[in-house]
């Protein structure tokens, strides 16, 4: 088999750093690592070729009578041990990541619920219901009476049907009332409508054992199955029960990038996905008693920051800085001012430790099913939160009075606007009395706006830091395409500067006149990876309003990834896809082309009225691909030509909000 030409080799000879990340801080930080002789996943990925056969899922080591590896040049010319083709051996690794992916989504989701039904049972004390109008829309949404009932008693039906998400072994999961009718329609006509999570993930795994499912179409409906159990299920539980506690998010200013760490203050990092430990570490170095141990050892405070998704959803509630994404996590570590780096689950990287040792950063872990060798492990217990989050700050006191470590923090900062939703989105658009997707629509309809992008997902040492989202999005804004934006590439973009209304000056005409009317950036964040799901009730919304088709495949949007690493990225991508969106993976793509499984994910699943998989690793190449799919879509709506249409500008909405 050749050799993936699509993934570029960084050697580790040759050390220029320059390409391996375009983020400015991360590369200062990479070169002052090199110069300790402190290694990072840079240089691990620089000095190991990723393997070929398995980069493209051609080997199988499902059965001892394997491992098996398919890489002929023609994929076909050999098979299995026991006879599976290249087409199962592809479609069965894929269903594994897709599996694991949509597992880690479900079971953050579940952990909300049980906070949640904790609350409501009296036994957490430590949080409540933030945002009850979240809660009676949830509520809404899924047939639940509202009016004229306690707040607690709406509560408990919501969490009662989000069990079903986990649960139900038979029917179709509850969310599924948000769906577009002909997407669903579409769905049940394919057998794909998902059960609960716990089911679909079981039923999925045990078809990839040796000798069970060995019919690559049959396994990827249950791929589709599963995947969807994620989006519209297991994550959406989670990005509403947060709304729910902790608040929607509303437009918040937020700084980002390296430069928000204080070398005179106590400064405490928080990585990881779900928002009960950070929520309460927000509580805990707000707390005055801590403020002044802090000062007592000679710091001017407590200054908190977030990274990764973790990061995002402390931006977006309230405005906390963000120090970086996911491989800027080992080089932050790099500047010696992080006196406690906290984490709890996915994308903690286990380097983290030996980059912390160095720099005498010691790193807690506090969930119990995440752990790491060498780290500190301080138990979050929901039931006394602050018991976790405390210690933290205490020990994070404790090694700011010892610092020995030389500080070297970059400078660099970006203010940027966080902190969208679809329920903001709404406002922004409609005003609080006539909240709508119409005007989105409008201008859609109009061609003001060619049409919308969903550019998520990570950052991936095989490629240069940042560089393929921050082109792919200025390509895509100048075009008129509206970006929006969850979890590492939010952040990326925020770094670029991109997430101001002033961004708007990169935007083509007609995106520009639409965001200087209503004041928005460009592109909008929606905050943490699990948050995807607001793209996708945007799309049924966008649907639902009218005049843009009936299904989500009907939609003139598209969805990309171009620097994915993780399998959650790929359960995203999938459930994307089943949905009905053109989705465009960066990178590499796990499968071999020309096979019959690729054609179907890359193909045939478009004709089944679904969406579809696109890969390039060249970000100009993705947006063409994602705006000619754009202009497809348009055509078949009859709106490729642009029609004239008068704006809702401010005063619009101000007369709508008196009217
Ligand atoms: Fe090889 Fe088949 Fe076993 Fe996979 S399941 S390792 S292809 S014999
Ligand atoms: S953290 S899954 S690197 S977006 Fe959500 Fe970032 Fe991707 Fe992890």
């Amino acid at each position: 088999m050749e050799e993936n030409k699509d993934i570029k080799i960084l050697s580790s000879k040759k050390t220029n750093i320059a390409d391996w990340t375009s983020c400015k801080s991360t590369a200062q930080m990479l070169r002052k690592a090199q110069a300790d002789q402190v290694e990072t996943a840079f240089d691990r990925a620089a000095g190991m070729k990723p393997c070929p056969i398995g980069a493209k899922s051609a080997c199988c080591k499902h059965c001892a009578m394997g491992p098996c590896r398919l890489n002929s040049k023609d994929p076909y010319a050999k098979e299995g041990v026991c006879g599976a083709t290249i087409d199962t051996i592809q479609s069965r690794n894929f269903a594994r990541m897709v599996a694991t992916g949509t597992a880690a989504h479900s079971s953050h989701g579940r952990n909300m619920l049980n906070l949640l039904k904790g609350v409501l049972s009296g036994k957490i004390k430590d949080y409540t219901i933030k945002d009850t109008n979240k809660l009676n829309g949830v509520a809404q949404s899924l047939g639940i009476e509202t009016e004229g009932r306690e707040v607690n008693a709406v509560a408990t039906d919501v969490c009662t049907e989000m069990e079903r998400v986990f649960h139900m072994t038979e029917g179709e999961i509850p969310f599924v009332k948000r769906v577009p009718p002909k997407t669903l329609e579409t769905w049940r006509k394919l057998d794909i409508v998902p059960r609960g999570a716990m089911l679909e993930v079981m039923e999925l795994l045990q078809r990839t054992h040796a000798g069970m499912d060995q019919d690559y179409q049959n396994l990827t409906k249950q791929i589709s199955r599963t995947a969807l159990v994620d989006g519209w299920g297991g994550s959406m539980v989670a990005t509403e029960i947060s709304d729910i506690l902790f608040g929607t998010p509303t437009p918040v200013h937020g700084e980002v990038d390296m430069g928000c760490l204080k070398e005179d203050h106590v400064n405490i990092i928080i990585h990881g996905h779900e928002p009960y430990l950070l929520e309460s570490i927000v509580e805990a170095v707000n707390d005055p008693e801590l403020v002044e141990s802090a000062k007592a050892v000679g710091a001017n405070g407590l200054n908190l920051v977030g990274m990764c998704c973790s990061g995002l959803e402390m931006l977006s509630r309230h405005g906390i800085a963000h120090a970086g994404n996911f491989m800027s996590t080992e080089a932050v570590l790099v500047t010696g001012a992080v006196d406690a780096f906290g984490v709890d689950v996915q994308c903690i990287q286990q380097g983290l430790v030996k980059v912390g040792k160095c720099y005498g950063t010691k790193i807690f872990t506090t969930n119990p099913s995440c752990r790491i060798e060498g780290a500190e492990h301080i138990e979050f217990d929901e039931h006394e939160p602050r018991k976790c989050t405390d210690a933290i700050v205490k020990q994070a006191i404790d090694r700011f009075k010892n610092r020995t470590v030389e500080i070297d923090i970059p400078r660099n900062k970006a203010m940027g606007v966080h902190g969208f939703s679809y329920e903001y989105i709404n406002y922004m658009l409609g005003g609080s009395f006539r909240a709508s997707y119409t005007p989105l629509n409008d201008n859609i309809i109009n061609g003001r706006i060619r049409g919308v992008a969903g550019v998520v997902g990570c950052v991936n040492p095989r490629v240069k830091q940042d560089w393929a989202h921050i082109e792919l999005v200025k390509e895509l804004i100048k075009n008129d395409v509206l970006v929006l934006q969850t979890g590492c590439s939010q952040i990326t973009l925020a770094k670029a500067g991109l997430c101001t209304p002033e961004a708007a000056f990169y935007a083509g005409p007609g995106l520009k006149e639409v965001c200087e009317a209503v004041g928005m950036p460009p592109v909008l964040g929606l905050g943490a990876c699990v948050d995807n799901t607001r793209i996708l009730i945007a799309c049924a919304e966008m649907v639902k309003v009218g005049g843009l088709g009936d299904s989500i495949a009907d939609l003139p949007v598209a969805g990309a990834a171009p620097e994915w690493y993780s399998e959650k990225a790929l359960a995203i991508g999938q459930y994307f896809v089943a949905s009905g969106v053109y989705t465009v993976f960066g990178v590499t793509f796990p499968i071999i082309e020309e096979t019959k499984f690729h054609r179907l994910l890359f193909e045939n699943m478009e004709a089944q009225g679904l969406g579809k998989w696109g890969f390039t690793a060249d970000p100009h190449e993705m947006a063409r691909l994602m705006i000619d799919h754009i202009d497809q879509k348009r055509a078949a709506l009859g709106i490729d030509k642009a029609r004239e249409r008068t704006l809702t500008d401010m005063a619009d909405r101000r007369e709508m909000q008196s009217a």
